[in-house]
């Protein structure tokens, strides 16, 4: 079968925002608008379990009224085959935004018009930048009360990309919001009503002054400096090409489709940042957003191929997105539900046909691939064939996880990795009842295959099954999960923060293992240096023994002893990480050594070297951002600091004030409670983890005595 649509004719996109800011809603209206749906269901009509939108269709997403997974789907605009990501805003599910952005060519990225610019935005903005994803901004949610266009444009220009330029101007706001001037276009687009088919007026923008006046001075201000922005785009995008810019600035012409390529030219390089506005829920300006995804946003490709990389993760080539290529594709998330299991792929190069035999090369394994299928939200459809650009899914494949290259036997390739957040925060897990003993370690092992961002462990001294996660409504959400799809129920314990231990200093040290008992003996002798590492590099363990001074076959006893030793650190049994063990040197004997014996010897070295290099106790610290009225702000400082936090930044957001900090996680407990009370009910804040630091000595013990 050939091609059906050329690759020019897809969009591969991604809706990405802070918590709240109108992604479901705008995707539920992109279903409607491309003909996909009959009906519009608002995110906060789905409690009562009736209905659902079509991308928060799971019922812990319904019942809280958020989105927790990311969910594609797929329309049809003006011919053109849109593949949308929702994905989820809170700041648990980051994974979720992270796979997504790996594997989309482009993000449409949603602000709240009253909130503006909020952390999760700029943590997904950061992502999308190392994703290299092209990206335009639509401030939604100019309906509402206190939207603020001056204070969303400001905020994105200075805190997420100077190169922004404003593409559309609201007309009016709040219950004055009635359309937008459209700076590329020269017109303006005034509905008639809120009603999701309403029709809307087309006025050229020369005939717009008198028309309006609105009661807030500030949205007056925007209708007046209309032909001063115009004019600023024009700069802006004509830049962009050398021809065009002389002949505008020289006779002041320019050939409008010259100017869309321009825009599309330098949102795909990240020159230009284009920003709509629009409303939603009051259904305006979703069409005029899905017409700029078109536009500017590029096809698969279009950005470049996708890295192909070392076993080590260093770029060595490109490969680029066409049908005429061997077949290589990127696994990004496996789901469990009512069909099995549905591994997403995102199709780079070649064509992949049901009953093809394909290479998982991230764990050498060979993998048939049964059926493909097109995933619409929670309903699938079967197809023949996946080419590149396609975004699809595999069902029951058996030995693929969560980021694997997979792609033609005869020509492996890995592609570029994806990056895996670090839970922080962790939960006991027990069984509820006896008859979910059996059940829950299968379950819980579902549970973390599925997403990246779970970790499960089971405590060596207690037995204790332990899940960590980015969070508590994350580790929440799984055990949930875990009930309603995998039909396991089980406790959770009180949440605990992750420590990790670390080297205080390199340490070097020879360590010798004998053992007489009667007849055969154990001897084995290791040298080694355990050097530490910076933050993030994880555990490294080299090889530089010469000469045959330890026999090759054992030496993978030693480094299999330091990775699992380093789980359990010197000072509170917590896993040891970011450091390279090197073995040097050492010395065996003819029948007295052995791998058992070697081992031993890794491991009590780890100790030894461990427990003598003073070694950390690390705790990972939260960026968190407070939003309240500006007269509790003292309160709010104050018990920063006595969290052991340090406030870095305060300032002004609309007419609320904001503090950013860094507080670590084991004081951040509860912090709803206190901010509740201390505010009046009227204080918000989100908080991510940024980083691990180590823990003053002074304070080991309490924390520790805490934990117990
Ligand atoms: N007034 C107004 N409300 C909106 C608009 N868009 C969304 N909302 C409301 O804002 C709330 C959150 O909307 P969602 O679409 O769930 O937001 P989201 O970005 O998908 O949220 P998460 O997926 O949880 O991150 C809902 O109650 C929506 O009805 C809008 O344009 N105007
Ligand atoms: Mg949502």
């Amino acid at each position: 079968m050939a091609r059906q649509k050329p690759l020019k004719l897809y969009r591969n996109i991604g809706i990405i925002a802070h918590i709240d800011a109108g992604k479901t809603t705008t995707t539920e209206r992109v279903l409607y608008y491309t003909g996909k749906k009959h009906q519009i269901i608002e995110v906060h009509d789905t409690k009562d379990g009736k209905a659902s939108t079509t991308t928060d269709y799971l019922e812990q997403e319904r019942k809280r009224g958020i989105t927790i997974q990311s969910a594609a789907v797929s329309c049809e605009w003006k011919g053109y085959q849109i593949n949308l990501i929702d994905t989820p805003g809170h700041v648990d599910f980051t994974i979720e935004v992270n796979r997504s952005l790996r594997v989309l060519d482009g993000a449409v990225v949603v602000f709240d018009g009253v909130a503006g610019v909020e952390p999760q935005t700029e943590t997904n903005w950061r992502l999308a930048n190392q994703y290299n994803v092209p990206r335009m901004c639509y401030v939604n949610k100019m309906d509402r009360m206190g939207a603020n266009f001056t204070h969303c444009v400001k905020g994105i220009k200075e805190r997420l990309s100077p190169k922004s330029v404003v593409c559309q101007v609201p007309l009016g706001s709040y219950d004055e919001f009635c359309g937008m001037a459209d700076l590329v276009a020269n017109v303006a687009y005034i509905w008639q009503s809120d009603d999701k088919d309403s029709t809307w007026e087309t006025v050229p923008l020369d005939q717009l002054p008198g028309r309006f006046t609105f009661a807030a001075a500030g949205d007056n201000a925007w209708v007046k400096r209309i032909p001063e922005l115009r004019q600023e785009l024009l700069e802006h995008a004509l830049a962009l090409d050398e021809d065009a810019f002389m002949e505008f600035v020289e006779n002041g012409k320019f050939d409008p489709e010259v100017l869309k390529a321009c825009i599309r030219k330098g949102t795909i390089s990240g020159e230009f940042v284009p920003i709509l506005c629009g409303s939603s829920f009051k259904n305006k300006g979703v069409q005029q957003m899905l017409d700029a995804v078109i536009d500017y946003l590029p096809y698969p490709g279009e950005n470049g191929g996708i890295g192909l990389v070392d076993p080590d993760g260093k770029v060595i080539g490109t490969q680029e997105v066409k049908d005429d290529a061997p077949a290589r594709a990127l696994a990004f998330k496996v789901i469990n539900d009512q069909f099995g299991t549905l591994t997403f792929v995102r199709v780079y190069s070649g064509v992949i046909k049901k009953g093809d035999t394909l290479a998982n090369v991230t764990r050498n394994k060979k993998e048939r691939i049964g059926r493909i299928v097109e995933v619409q939200a929670s309903a699938t459809k079967d197809i023949e064939e996946a080419r590149a650009g396609d975004i699809v899914a595999f069902v029951s494949m058996k030995e693929t996880e969560t980021g694997d290259s997979l792609g033609d036997p005869d020509k492996p390739a890995l592609l570029e990795r994806m990056r895996f957040p670090d839970p922080v925060i962790s939960v006991s897990v027990e069984p509820k009842t006896r008859a979910d003993v059996d059940k829950m370690s299968t379950a819980l092992y579902k549970m973390v295959k599925a997403d990246p961002s779970l970790r499960l462990q089971v405590d060596q001294e207690t037995g204790q099954t332990v899940l960590k996660g980015m969070g508590e409504l994350h580790l929440e959400v799984t055990i949930d999960r875990m009930r309603t799809e995998l039909g396991v129920e089980a406790n959770m314990g009180r949440p605990r923060v992750s420590f990790r231990e670390a080297f205080g200093a390199p340490v070097e040290l020879v360590y010798t293992h004998k053992k007489q008992s009667g007849g055969s003996g154990q001897y084995a002798e290791v040298k080694m240096i355990f050097e530490p590492q910076p933050a993030g590099t994880g555990v490294e363990f080299s090889d530089e023994v010469v000469g045959g001074r330890i026999p090759r076959e054992f030496i993978p006893s030693v480094e299999h002893a330091v990775v699992t030793e380093c789980k359990r650190g010197q000072v509170a049994g917590y896993e040891v990480v970011d450091f390279k063990a090197r073995l040097i040197d050492g010395k065996y004997h003819d029948v007295d050594s052995s791998a058992l014996a070697f081992e031993i010897a890794g491991r009590a070295a780890f100790r030894e070297a461990h427990r003598s290099s003073r070694p950390k106790l690390l705790e990972p610290i939260m960026k968190i951002e407070v939003v309240t009225e500006g007269e509790y702000l003292g309160t709010i400082i104050g018990d920063v600091n006595r969290r052991r936090g340090q406030v870095t930044d305060q300032g002004q957001k609309g007419n609320q004030a904001t503090v950013v900090g860094f507080v670590p996680l084991s004081e951040m407990f509860g912090y709803i409670n206190f901010l509740r009370s201390a505010t009046s009910g009227r204080g918000t804040f989100t908080m991510e983890f940024d980083h691990y630091s180590e823990v003053p000595p002074g304070l080991v013990q309490k924390l520790m005595d805490a934990e117990a």
